[in-house]
């Protein structure tokens, strides 16, 4: 079941199928409190992906940078909690791909609409690289964009769709990646949108 990508990075197809109806309405539950919004890049343009956060930290950027903060910019609020059955499943799929001891305290929640895209990047924010990053894929398909250690590395592209689970491990951890634009649909019980959890280690083990 487990699909090896190379160089540390494990696709899980429809791991979280299951439970991905649940996903869908706790992040509803959740965007009520932390409400999505377009952040600001450094650059000053707001970006296309919406997102919020939960856990004990939320990554957040602005004209000052790229970062990770306890409460919420928006509403000065500490985020609202990880629920438990996110975390289990981010660790679930981490020890599916061989990544066991995965204690994930931060997730990441972006909403793509239709059009909204996410660029070519490097996930470095996160102080211990050695820790993995497990996405969850839920509603529309998207392409993901995936290259390697240089922006101009050859970048594949992998269909994702609803209930996929994807682990960035070892080397892949910080290869370049993103997300090409929406493709217009409506997924059943989800809406015109891709919601995207991922989960990460942020403070110190
Ligand atoms: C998404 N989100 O589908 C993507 C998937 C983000 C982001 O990129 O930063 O929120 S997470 C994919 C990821 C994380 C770390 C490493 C790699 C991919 N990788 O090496 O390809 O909304
Ligand atoms: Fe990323």
């Amino acid at each position: 079941r487990p699909e090896s990508m190379g160089d540390g990075a494990v696709l899980l197809r429809a791991f979280a199928q299951a439970q991905a109806t649940d996903l869908v309405e706790a992040i509803d539950v959740l965007a009520e409190v932390a409400p999505f919004r377009h952040l600001m890049t450094p650059g000053g343009k707001a970006m296309s992906a919406a997102m919020t956060n939960c856990g004990a930290q939320g990554w957040v950027s602005d004209r000052r940078g790229y970062r990770y903060e306890a409460s919420d910019p928006a509403t000065g609020k500490f985020w609202p909690a990880m629920p438990p059955t996110f975390h289990a499943l981010a660790v679930r799929a981490a020890q599916a791909t061989g990544y066991n001891g995965f204690d994930p305290d931060v997730c990441l929640i972006n909403r793509y609409e239709p059009g909204a895209k996410m660029s070519l990047h490097q996930d470095r924010d996160e102080p211990d690289q050695s820790q993995p990053i497990v996405s969850v894929s839920l509603g529309l398909e998207a392409v993901f964009l995936w290259g390697g250690t240089e922006r101009s590395s050859n970048v594949r592209k992998i269909i994702l769709r609803h209930g996929d689970v994807f682990v960035f491990g070892g080397r892949s951890r910080l290869y370049f990646h993103g997300i090409a634009p929406l493709k217009a649909g409506d997924f059943p019980g989800v809406g015109q949108r891709r919601l995207n959890l991922t989960f990460r280690r942020v403070a110190p083990i």
